[in-house]
């Protein structure tokens, strides 16, 4: 089984700023820590992080035949995005939405979701442990 882990724009400034939102790890301490679980697991894991948009439609559209399963955070464009929703849809591969805060205690902005209508479950709210609690879903969803 192999997953692949999309993070959106500033993901990798996490530990730089707003730790109070976010926590005090950095995004390579997010990427060894999912690591790990998924070698106790035995799951092959890659990471792509961008600020563009269009680049991760791309990873997505490249996921097609070689990911079981996919992590996603995209950010700031969970609330925006048409263009990962409909890249998800197009490669139909199984997926799980994560946001490292609780983001139906935020800004109004911020409970919207596009990508929300096609994972199969969304994590929220609950810091790293959110990632490794959505490999463990794909996991169960998978095996
Ligand atoms: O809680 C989450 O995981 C979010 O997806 C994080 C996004 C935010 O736009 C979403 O509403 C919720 C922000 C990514 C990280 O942004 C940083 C900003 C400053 C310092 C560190 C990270």
């Amino acid at each position: 089984m192999k997953i692949l882990v999309l993070n959106g724009p500033n993901i990798n400034m996490l530990g730089v700023r707003e730790p109070e939102v976010y926590g005090a790890g950095t995004y390579s301490d997010l990427c060894e820590k999912i690591k790990a679980h998924c070698e106790k697991k035995d799951i092959g894991v890659s990471f792509f992080q961008s600020n563009h948009e269009g680049a991760l439609v791309d990873e997505i559209q490249k996921a097609l035949g070689v990911y079981d399963g996919i992590v996603i955070n995209p950010a700031a464009y969970t609330h925006t995005s048409v263009a990962i929703l409909d890249a998800l849809k197009a490669v139909k591969i199984p997926a799980v939405e994560v946001h490292i805060s609780d983001v139906s205690k935020r800004e109004d902005f911020r409970r919207i979701s596009y990508v929300r209508s096609y994972c199969f479950k969304t994590i929220s709210g609950k810091g790293f442990d959110g990632y490794l609690e959505a490999v463990d879903a794909l996991c169960g969803a998978l095996l």
